[in-house]
């Protein structure tokens, strides 16, 4: 990958259960739901969030909001453990200090994809982004700073986690069609958590 951004294979395993466990919480005030995008586009990704601040998707455009659309009401607090392994894998990768304000919660099922993007809403593009892949692999793809760079493939499993930052931290990235290999834990579903700081 580009020299600020790192795979940490199987970093989150420990995590797993109370990561899995969590959701529950989550998703009984802020239930997962396919935004529709400014263009219109239903996503494939059924998405959620917890901590402060929550990434919405509607017609007006991509924004973090610290209201659930949903119900108008904060998105659930975002869980101990969570900014822990945030923290801890930041570290891990070399990137101190990291507090994350915002976990966004990207579900998949077989033939759920995620198109090219950069991940451009947030307020400081200092600050590293964490990502946590469980259940189903996924093939991930990893651009250049412009949409028509060419892209590279990696392959992420249940427990992996990727830190990226620095000047890899506004790259071209997505997921490719998921297929349907169905996890022992997880069966025909990913789960992806991505730790940011939103504000
Ligand atoms: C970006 N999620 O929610 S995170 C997103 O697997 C998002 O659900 C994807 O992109 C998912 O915005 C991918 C993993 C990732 C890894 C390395 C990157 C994103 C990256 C390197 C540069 C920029
Ligand atoms: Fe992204």
């Amino acid at each position: 990958m580009g020299s600020s951004a790192f795979v940490l294979r199987g970093f989150a395993l420990p995590y797993a259960d109370a990561l899995l466990s969590a959701i529950t919480g989550i998703e009984a005030s802020s239930p997962f739901r396919h935004m529709v995008t400014p263009g219109g586009f239903t996503m494939s990704v059924a998405l959620t969030n917890c901590g402060k601040w929550g990434w919405i998707a509607d017609r007006r455009g991509y924004r973090y909001s610290g209201l659930d659309p949903h119900h108008g009401q904060p998105w659930p607090a975002m869980p101990k453990i969570f900014e822990k392994l945030a923290h801890e894998a930041a570290i891990a990768a070399g990137f101190n200090d990291f507090v994350p304000d915002a976990c966004l919660v990207n579900r998949y099922l077989p033939g759920s994809r995620l198109s090219l993007h950069q991940d451009k809403n947030e307020r400081d593009f200092e600050a590293p982004i964490i990502s946590v892949s469980l259940g189903m692999m996924a093939t991930f793809l990893f651009g250049g700073n412009e949409r028509t760079d060419k892209t590279i493939k990696i392959t992420l499993y249940h427990g992996d986690v990727v830190a990226w930052g620095g000047k890899d931290r506004l790259r071209y990235h997505g997921v490719m069609p998921l297929k349907d290999q169905p996890h022992p834990v997880l069966g025909s579903q990913r789960i992806n958590f991505t730790f940011r700081k939103a504000g």
